[in-house]
């Protein structure tokens, strides 16, 4: 398995002028033709000619119309061609029917479709599978199927066959076809310039009516992008179609975006307020690649945080825009911590940019993603809003048509700005969360704050050097008043003081405002001081970081030494809880509690070897203890949030929901599960059905009402996926791993369909009690079912690899037993590149 280096990039030998496809539709004898017109590149003299391909039959080859015998590599096509313009033409065959890995063109449910980025155009046809190679495709499908769709415009049409033309030039990677028996939920939008598009969303017959939703999402996010970035949709129609069985959530293919039917249908039987904020967001982070992905691409796959990490970022400002942009924040910074501090504090850390891969499949990571939007988010809070929104314009007007690289990027905002990026581009660079480290002092009005940052080793970068960090930080005075507004401390050193003048007491500081910088805050602080900013911060991010930081002080003492909750604390959860001028939403979040994985972090932080059973028991109780000070309370909010009328997915109803959920949960620890039952019989959507169960599950009862949901749903495979992932997910630590033993036994278990066994074993990852059952069990089934998955799908099992990869924080007799079950997975014969390789660096 060979390393691929970002500094070994070279240009490509030849560029396409246009590219014409024919598919014939077939489960196992699928023929593409192709006819690519070629053209030496005139800003390189390499001239070694070469197309990717893997797993294709070769039928035919021609050169200006000429036979040719190529010459079959491993991974693509060798073959002799002139230094100038020619044509080269191909019949290849494909079986899209057992194509289990889901990348190519293969089948799901009886329906043709595709999947290409990063490398799957190559298992399509032979082909320079590379996004700096950008041309205009023109695709006849030829099939007997209804629906026949490809990128573009519709050219022209017949029994049993269409064709599309692309007029933007793009990269095979955005290539996509489909084909099957499917209806349309349509639409139009006009766009700014008067010009009309017209929408569909494809779902197999019996979806028609859990299209709606998503249908307003995509023209709501047609008109932001108009109106906050200025951008225009650019063909006549815009399709999207809904598949069950993919790897991911969604892909942007030009024109033709394809779903996992997971992140497009919602009704409000079938899907959670959760659901739908989801759907809205992975619609709008599509549609918006059109811009940031399509028009500008990247030169290579090193540079994928170009388009995901800003596509990502007007994605989050987009769903802030339209729900509440405090909520959003504080969801955005849980995932953040949750997924991205975890792999940029393990053995899978890698630069935002990395610089070396050897299955680019592997890089699709929170870090690319979310860290990358994290630093677009400190640029702009650098450079300002107005320079931002200059620097963007200059972006799409110097790179549309392009493939970028971050120099572009970095550049734009140099040149609009006059500022020099040089050391801000470490974040796209240096590997592993920065520690700002908080002391301060103060001395006859003058408060002084001395910061300073700390990067830990990560693999293959053992020293760091100090990063641009913005901190936002503001002032209260022991009134609770703020004395300094938001301020941006620019930091550029290792270690810096600022000081702030003129004051006449000594202040609170509220440091790291909006959680200005992804990094890890650490001060000596008091509780008391905690819970003042609870209760004054006017900073909504650190409100609730307040509450957060005494939730995880709490657990913590809990677990090491067995303090019980102070009642400091829990007084300020239940000043929060009363304050109705507080967003419900925010209320909700902040009554939930740090997660097991956060808290066996922090004390792994802290030179400590982190108990999962006993942080699992700390939080039962911590919970139990909350619900007992709270119990005047919970009926009457439980009572309050009740959402009159139909059910509305918009932020205000959705915020009612969620609070009225989380007083329902703790309510469940006392009154024996009684008005979670009720709530479960007479619940008109999935949020408050799918919520009751959860509370009556965790309190180990439910056994009725879960049965009942499986008679209720059986046919609705995304609804049977909630029901698969509940059980797992809310079993006792040491009944985890027979529940998911069990699960897989059930009929309806489907191990070639990546939401399915996500359900199963995504959710039994995620109990971390269960996972680390100190038998193991865990641990060899998670291995068993991904070596069975492995030969299948590759993609995925990579993936759920990541279930390991905090394996180091624990103690010695389950590192052993991980070790083992990861070496068990590293010696199955025939291993995947994908999965060798996240096994490997798990491991080392
Ligand atoms: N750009 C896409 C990333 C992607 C993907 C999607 C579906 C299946 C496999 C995939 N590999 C990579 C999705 C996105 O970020 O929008
Ligand atoms: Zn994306």
């Amino acid at each position: 398995n060979e390393t691929i280096f970002l500094k070994d990039y070279t240009p490509p030998a030849y560029l396409i002028d246009d590219v014409h496809l024919t598919f014939k539709l077939d489960p196992t004898k699928t023929r593409v033709l192709s006819r690519i017109a070629f053209h030496p590149n005139p800003e390189t003299t390499d001239r070694d000619f070469f197309l990717h391909g893997e797993q294709l039959s070769l039928i035919s080859a021609t050169v200006d119309g000429k036979a040719c015998r190529p010459e079959i590599a491993d991974e693509g096509l060798i073959i002799a061609v002139p230094d100038a313009p020619f044509i080269f033409e191909a019949e290849v065959e494909i079986s899209p029917s057992t194509n289990t890995a889901l990348e190519g063109l293969y089948m799901s449910n009886g329906m043709y479709c595709t999947q290409c980025e990063a490398e799957g155009f190559r298992k399509i046809t032979y082909y320079p599978d590379r996004p700096d190679v950008m041309t205009t495709f023109t695709v006849r499908v030829e099939g007997d199927l209804p629906v026949l769709l490809s990128n573009g415009n519709p050219a022209a049409s017949g029994d049993g066959w269409a064709e599309w033309h692309d007029p933007w030039p793009k990269p095979s990677y955005l290539f996509a076809l489909v084909a099957g028996d499917l209806v349309a939920h349509p639409d139009s939008f006009n766009t700014m310039s008067g010009k009309q598009v017209e929408l569909n969303i494809y779902v197999r017959p019996g979806d028609e009516h859990k299209c709606a939703f998503g249908m307003e999402a995509l023209k709501r996010s047609m008109v932001w992008d108009e109106q906050i970035y200025g951008r225009e949709y650019d063909l006549d129609i815009f399709n999207i179609v809904a598949v069950d069985d993919f790897n991911m959530g969604a892909m942007e293919n030009k024109g033709l975006n394809i779903f996992n039917s997971s992140a497009v249908l919602a009704s409000p039987e079938t899907s959670t307020d959760t659901n739908f904020e989801r759907i809205e967001a992975i619609i709008a982070h599509e549609y918006f690649h059109n811009w940031t992905g399509n028009r500008i691409t990247c030169r290579d796959w090193f540079q994928l945080c170009l388009k995901e990490g800003l596509t990502v970022f007007r994605d989050q400002q987009f769903t802030g825009d339209m729900r509440s942009h405090a909520v959003k924040r504080i969801n955005d910074v849980l995932a953040l911590r949750g997924r991205q501090f975890r792999e940029d504090n393990g053995p899978l850390a890698h630069p935002v940019r990395p610089d070396s891969f050897v299955e680019i499949n592997n890089f699709y990571t929170a870090t690319v993603y979310e860290k990358g939007a994290e630093v677009i988010g400190m640029l702009k809070r650098l450079v300002g809003d107005a320079d931002y929104a200059k620097a963007l314009d200059l972006y799409f007007e110097r790179h549309d048509g392009d493939a970028a690289t971050i120099e572009d990027w970095l550049k734009v905002f140099e040149d609009t700005t006059g500022r020099d990026l040089d050391q801000f581009k470490r974040w796209y660079e240096q590997a592993g969360t920065p520690r700002l480290t908080v002391t301060d002092h103060f001395d006859n009005g003058t408060y002084t704050l001395h910061l300073k940052q700390e990067t830990p080793p990560t693999p293959g970068q053992p020293k760091k050097d100090p990063r641009v960090i913005p901190v936002a930080v503001g002032l209260l005075n022991p009134n609770g008043d703020e004395v300094v507004e938001t301020t941006i401390l620019e930091m550029t050193e290792a270690e810096q003081s600022f000081e702030f003048k003129g004051l006449a007491a000594r202040p609170v500081p509220s440091i790291l405002r909006g959680f200005s910088a992804p990094v890890i805050l650490q001060r000596d602080t008091t509780n008391a001081e905690r819970a003042f900013l609870l209760a004054h911060d006017t900073d909504p991010f650190n409100k609730w970081e307040a509450g957060r930081a005494l939730g995880k002080d709490t657990l913590s003492r809990m677990v090491t030494n067995g303090t019980p909750p102070d009642n400091a604390y829990l007084d300020a959860l239940m000043a929060v809880l009363r304050d109705d001028t507080l967003d419900p939403a925010f209320r909700a979040l902040a009554l939930s509690l740090p997660g097991q994985d956060d808290i066996a972090q922090t004390l792994f932080d802290a030179g400590l070897t982190p108990d999962p059973d006993k942080i699992y028991r700390a939080s039962q109780t911590l919970k139990q203890t909350l619900a007992q000070h709270l119990q005047d309370l919970l009926p009457k909010i439980y009572a309050e949030m009740h959402v009159p009328g139909p059910y509305s997915p918009d932020a205000e109803a959705a915020g009612n929901r969620a609070l009225q959920g989380a007083a329902l949960s703790l309510l469940s620890r006392l009154d024996g599960g009684s008005a979670a039952s009720r709530q479960y019989e007479s619940a008109d959507n999935m949020t408050q059905q799918l919520g009751a169960l959860s509370c009556l599950l965790t309190i180990e009862k439910g056994e009725a009402e879960l049965a009942a949901f499986r008679t209720q749903w059986g046919q609705d495979r995304l609804v049977m996926d909630k029901w698969f992932g509940l059980q797992v997910t809310y079993a006792a630590p040491e009944r985890a791993a027979a529940t998911a033993d069990r699960l897989t036994k059930d009929p309806e278990f489907d191990l070639i369909n990546p939401n399915r066994f996500r359900a199963v074993f995504g959710a039994l990852a995620m109990n971390a009690a269960g996972f680390h059952d100190p038998t193991g069990t865990s641990y060899n089934l998670v291995a068993d079912w991904l070596i069975r998955l492995d030969a299948l799908n590759p993609q995925t099992t990579a993936r759920l690899s990541t279930a390991f990869e905090t394996w180091r924080r624990y103690d010695g007799d389950r590192q052993s037993l991980i070790r083992d079950a990861l070496e068990r997975i590293q010696s199955t014969p025939g291993l995947s590149r994908d999965t060798s390789e996240m096994v490997g660096r798990i491991l080392n």
